[in-house]
């Protein structure tokens, strides 16, 4: 296990999944302002280690090349420490991460903050249905253990509030 290779460091990873707009980036900040964590967005991740591929004009966003990423990500890690933000959770199966917290938005809020992002048409409708459909936290359950899966709401300050509180206490055990 990650700990038997690294028995000097038990320093943790926590991996932050949810749809779009669920609010990851927003707890995230939060986060990284109050622990020792360092955010790691897995898309910027890709970029700066030139993991991009070409653009996908019907997803409105680049391929990344997970044959490339995937290693890099296990590598970076290995030392425990990060607090790592992405929509899903496939491409950190074989990553040290040590808690999965999959953020949850009832339909009405998440609506309006796509909105609010711009999103409409096909866009806006399969990130709705992502979330209805629990997709994420589905990907959650088949790629880890669920002891390790922390289903929790996003859907106003409070949560968001009572979420840096769930972090902050993980991180004391
Ligand atoms: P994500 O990173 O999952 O796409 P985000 O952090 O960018 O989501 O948040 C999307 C919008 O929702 C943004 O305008 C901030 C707002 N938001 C995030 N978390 C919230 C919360 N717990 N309560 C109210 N609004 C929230």
């Amino acid at each position: 296990s990650a700990s038997q290779l690294y028995p000097e460091n038990p320093k943790k990873n926590i991996l932050l999944v949810g749809t779009p707009g669920t609010g990851k980036t927003t707890l995230a900040k939060r986060i990284a302002a109050v622990t020792s964590l360092t955010h790691l967005e897995v898309g910027k991740f890709a970029e700066e280690h030139n993991c991009l591929g070409s653009y996908d004009e019907q997803l409105d966003c680049f391929e990344i090349e997970e044959e490339k990423l995937i290693p890099l990500l296990v590598n970076a890690l290995k030392p425990g420490g990060f607090l790592v933000e992405y929509h899903g959770c496939e491409w950190l199966a074989s990553c040290k991460i040590d808690l999965v917290l999959v953020l949850q938005t009832e339909t009405a809020p998440l609506y309006d903050r796509l909105k609010a992002r711009g999103y409409s048409g096909r866009k806006l409708e399969e990130n709705m249905e992502c979330e209805i459909m629990q997709i994420i936290l589905d990907e959650a359950y088949s790629f880890f253990d669920e002891k390790l899966i922390w289903v929790v709401p996003s859907n106003n300050e409070q949560d968001l509030e009572e979420n840096v509180e769930r972090v902050k206490r993980f991180l004391e055990t």
